[in-house]
């Protein structure tokens, strides 16, 4: 066990919905601490870049129109086992899969709108952190 840092977007589906205060709740309830955020809007291209490794899918091209619709709250969230933990608290990618208590339970709107991203590895975790954040912008 050990201290990790993840990567958390808050999507436009939820952004949308003014949902940005009751999921930092979600994380903070969880022993998630958000040590880095910020409001932006993506490109197509930072969207496309960002979802590359799924540039062969078939819901490609819809998942980075849906990322670069609205603005989202990208994050950076410290804690025991952040990746994993924050993963639990997120819930499975299909909100109809999903289980009770989770974000993309109580929240999603379907497979694509599903509210929420959330690092998979600690691998993915450090690039994308480094894809959106400075070291300046992490404090400590
Ligand atoms: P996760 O976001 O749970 O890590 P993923 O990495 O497999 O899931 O997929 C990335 C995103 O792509 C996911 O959050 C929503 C979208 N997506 C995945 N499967 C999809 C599908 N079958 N139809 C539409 N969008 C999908
Ligand atoms: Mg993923």
């Amino acid at each position: 066990m050990a201290i990790e840092r993840t990567l958390s977007i808050i999507k436009p589906d939820a952004t949308r919905r003014n949902l940005t205060g009751k999921i930092n709740a979600k994380f903070e309830e969880a022993g998630l601490r958000i040590v880095a955020q910020k409001r932006i809007k993506l490109t197509m291209d930072q969207a496309g870049q960002f979802y590359e490794v799924h540039k062969e899918r078939p819901f490609y091209g819809e998942l980075c129109e849906f990322m670069a619709s609205e603005p989202v709250v990208v994050q950076v969230l410290e804690g025991e086992s952040a990746i994993l933990k924050n993963r639990e608290v997120m819930g499975a990618t299909n909100p109809a899969d999903a289980a009770d208590g989770t974000i993309r339970k109580e929240f999603a709107l379907s497979v694509g709108e599903n509210s929420v991203h959330g690092s998979d590895a600690p691998d993915t975790a450090a690039q994308e952190i480094s894809f959106f954040f400075s070291g300046l912008e992490l404090v400590g």
